[in-house]
């Protein structure tokens, strides 16, 4: 069998063509269809059935996409218009599951390459979930508790139709965490006059949430980080880390980095980066975040023998290994030459697509090893899914049980990538490796169903 040659199987230059030609405005969408398009050539030649029956337009068009009006009241009595939605992807192997984003750059596009990615993220968790993403363009920066909650409310009003356990389970993504949660939860419970424990995951742990689902998708990161080295026989002990973000999957990275032995030497945010010497303090870090909701500039005030660079990207700080845990395409061709010139060995996606194609291209070529999003950050909605488990069978599980959990499905998804990279690509081709392997399953589900 031929593997991945220069020139494209038919196939997917014509799929190329027509995604583009539907999608034109929505570059990211785009972006994440082309990455994941050209690593399939070798399995559609090892199954022509795949285009025989139009696999991979099928795949590109969502099965259902939702856009609504959500509008509240602001504290001072003003009415503010969001725009809300929900973009159902892929429903092949169980309900739709995906977060819900709350950001002002939010747009259909956007949501689009998270559902997108998502379905395979969800298939190479080998859970029973399908692809879906959603969320709004509003901005919760700033947003008082009550402002948070009527527009969680009036989000809900519309969202509460189209979703139910097993049809369609949303959960957090940036700008939404429990506290959102709670507030939608709430409004869905209040409206369906139902406890539908399992419609929403990321619950808080009081009244259905998962142990351990807040830290799954950072801790999940390292995991998978620790699975690529040990295969180069290295380690992350005594390692050198940066990471972008400060938010939820950046701090649960960072912890779980410090943890194993690295040494955290800087992390970032929309107001700049923040260096410490002997280690970001992460307990402080925490509840500057989480708690009080604050930004790294605010941080480093804090913080004993911290530097503060504003507006600076951390990508200029020497280390082994780098973590980009943000928002897409953060990670450029300029950041990726500096990364490779200060000798970093691993880039281990946390965030959806934080790299460009352009960064890729340079990271790929000085040898760097790289950690794919859909691989590298599938353990959040695999905890997720194990939050759907409990709730359906009425259980609560520890936190050392769901770690456990936690801890194999990023050992497993490392082998399926390991396997489907050897087979189809090159040796640690973990881009194809993953693409293949979450497209594999979803391929053969989608022709045991016929065409629907
Ligand atoms: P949060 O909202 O908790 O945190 C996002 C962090 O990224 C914040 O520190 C934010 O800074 C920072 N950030 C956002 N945009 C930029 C930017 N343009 N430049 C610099 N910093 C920026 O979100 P999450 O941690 O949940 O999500 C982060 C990424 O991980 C996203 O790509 C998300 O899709 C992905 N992800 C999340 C999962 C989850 O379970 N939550 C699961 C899998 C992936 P500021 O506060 O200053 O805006
Ligand atoms: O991008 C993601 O995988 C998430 N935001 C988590 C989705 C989920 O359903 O837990």
């Amino acid at each position: 069998m031929a593997k991945s040659s220069s020139a494209l199987h038919p196939a997917i230059t014509r799929t190329l063509d027509i995604v583009q030609r539907r999608n034109h405005s929505e570059p990211v969408f785009l972006q994440a269809v082309k990455e994941v398009l050209e690593t399939l050539g070798p399995v559609i030649e090892e199954h022509p059935d795949i285009d025989e029956l139009n696999l991979l337009e099928r795949l590109c068009e969502p099965e259902r996409q939702i856009m609504f009006r959500v509008a509240w009241k602001d504290d001072a009595g003003r009415v503010n218009v969001n725009r809300g939605f929900r973009t159902q992807f892929n429903s092949v192997l169980g309900p739709y599951k995906g977060g819900l984003r709350f950001h002002p750059t939010v747009n259909m596009g956007v949501i689009k390459f998270l559902g997108f990615e998502q379905i395979f993220k969800n298939s190479l968790t080998g859970l029973n979930i399908g692809g879906a993403k959603g969320g709004a363009d509003f901005d919760p920066a700033g947003k008082s508790d009550d402002e948070v909650m009527r527009f969680c409310q009036a989000f809900m009003n519309e969202l509460f139709r189209y979703i139910g356990s097993r049809r369609d389970v949303p959960a957090g993504d940036m700008g939404v965490g429990p506290r959102e949660i709670g507030y939608l939860f709430g409004q869905y419970k209040k409206l369906t006059n139902q406890f539908e424990m399992g419609v929403l995951t990321g619950k808080q742990v009081g009244w259905g949430g998962s142990l351990a689902r807040k830290e799954a998708t950072g801790f999940g990161v390292v995991y998978f980080a620790e699975n690529l080295l040990q295969a180069r026989g290295e380690g992350l002990k005594g390692k050198r880390c940066i990471v972008s973000g400060a938010g939820n999957v950046a701090l649960y990275t960072m912890r779980k980095l410090q943890q194993l032995g690295a040494e955290v030497v800087a992390c970032s945010d929309i107001t700049g980066t923040v260096l410490q010497q002997g280690g970001i303090n992460w307990e402080l870090l925490r509840m500057c975040s989480e708690d009080e909701r604050r930004n790294v500039d605010y941080f480093a005030q804090a913080a004993k023998g911290a530097e503060f660079r504003p507006g600076a990207k951390v990508w200029e700080v020497p280390c082994d290994y780098a973590f980009p845990c943000a928002t897409q395409n953060e990670l450029d061709a300029d950041d990726a030459r500096k990364l490779v010139e200060n000798g970093c060995k691993m880039v281990c996606e946390g965030a959806n697509m934080p790299c460009t194609a352009e960064a890729i291209a340079v990271l790929k070529k000085a040898g760097l090893l790289i950690g794919p999003a859909k691989a590298a950050n599938a353990g959040g909605v695999a905890v997720s899914a194990l939050e759907m488990q409990q709730n359906a069978g009425l259980e609560r599980w520890t936190f050392e049980q769901v770690d456990t959990q936690l801890k194999q499905i990023m050992q497993n998804i490392f082998q399926t990538c390991t396997h489907c990279a050897n087979k189809y690509s090159t040796k640690e081709d973990y881009i194809a490796g993953a693409n293949v392997g979450g497209f594999l399953r979803v391929a053969q589900a989608m022709i045991s169903h016929g065409l629907i």
